[in-house]
């Protein structure tokens, strides 16, 4: 028997919460596959009906699974069963082409911006270049099936990949061209993960519901000779991707 045809399934002698519980009933629907993802849910006043609770109830549960990533709102539409998380393996240097194509989904770029700035001197330091040479920025909003997924801001000294902002960077993987164009192996990284909260801008370009968090990454990229060429800053969607690490 199912969510959507059963009298209300809560214990209401369990020292559960009751919206926690309410949570539990719509994880399960999900997880067994009777609410399959991008599915309408029912909307607020049904579930209340069906669970026998308060709306408010029902919200403050909504919210919170919203929060996780298990469902998601289109403005005045209703609420839906979200996409599984995109897995990215740490243990690979990937590209988000390589990332997103393995997972049979079709990744694009759409191009925010590209130009040449003289390097900060911080910047200039981590990729030992000297400060004030010209650097190459790359700011993309990175596509999974048409959803906005990621922002990436990327830095490389232009010496190592001189006219790159000539290419098509909407077209093209930046570490196609790097390995095709320019002879760059790339071969490691280093990069930090942190949860934060959207700006406003990042908000409305990968149309992120509220109260959901984005992962910040920075990665320095480094070739096989161990000469540092990329800085980039992203931002990716909480409620759409996952970062897995095997420890061993
Ligand atoms: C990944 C990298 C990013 C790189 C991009 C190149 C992370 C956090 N970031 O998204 O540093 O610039 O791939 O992708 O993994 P592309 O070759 O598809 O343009």
């Amino acid at each position: 028997m199912g969510l959507l045809d059963t009298a209300s399934p809560l214990d209401r002698q369990s020292s559960v919460p009751i919206f926690t519980q309410v949570k539990m009933v719509i994880h399960g629907a999900v997880d067994s596959g009777e609410l399959q993802p991008h599915r309408r849910i029912p909307s607020e006043r049904e579930l209340s009906a069906l669970f026998g609770v308060s709306r408010m109830t029902i919200r403050q549960a909504l919210l919170e699974m919203i929060g996780d990533g298990v469902l998601y709102t289109r403005t005045g539409k209703g609420t839906y069963v979200a996409d599984h998380k995109i897995e990215q393996p740490l243990q690979r240097l990937t590209s988000f082409t390589q990332d997103i194509g393995a997972r049979g989904l079709r990744p694009s770029s759409r191009l925010l911006g590209a130009d040449l700035l003289p390097a900060p001197i911080e910047l200039a330091q981590a990729l030992a270049i000297p400060s004030g040479s010209e650097l190459v920025r790359v700011r993309r909003l990175r596509l999974a099936d048409g959803e906005p997924l990621a922002i990436e801001t990327s830095h490389l000294p232009h010496s190592l990949c001189p006219g790159l902002i000539e290419h098509d960077l909407e077209r093209h993987s930046l570490y196609g061209l790097l390995h095709d164009r320019y002879g760059l192996e790339l071969a490691s990284a280093k990069q930090t993960i942190e949860a934060a909260s959207p700006t406003e801008e990042e908000r409305k370009l990968l149309e992120m519901p509220a109260g959901v968090p984005v992962l910040r990454i920075h990665r320095f990229t480094s070739t096989r000779d161990g000469v540092v060429c990329e800085f980039v800053q992203s931002a990716y969607r909480g409620d759409r991707y996952q970062l897995n690490v095997d420890l061993k």
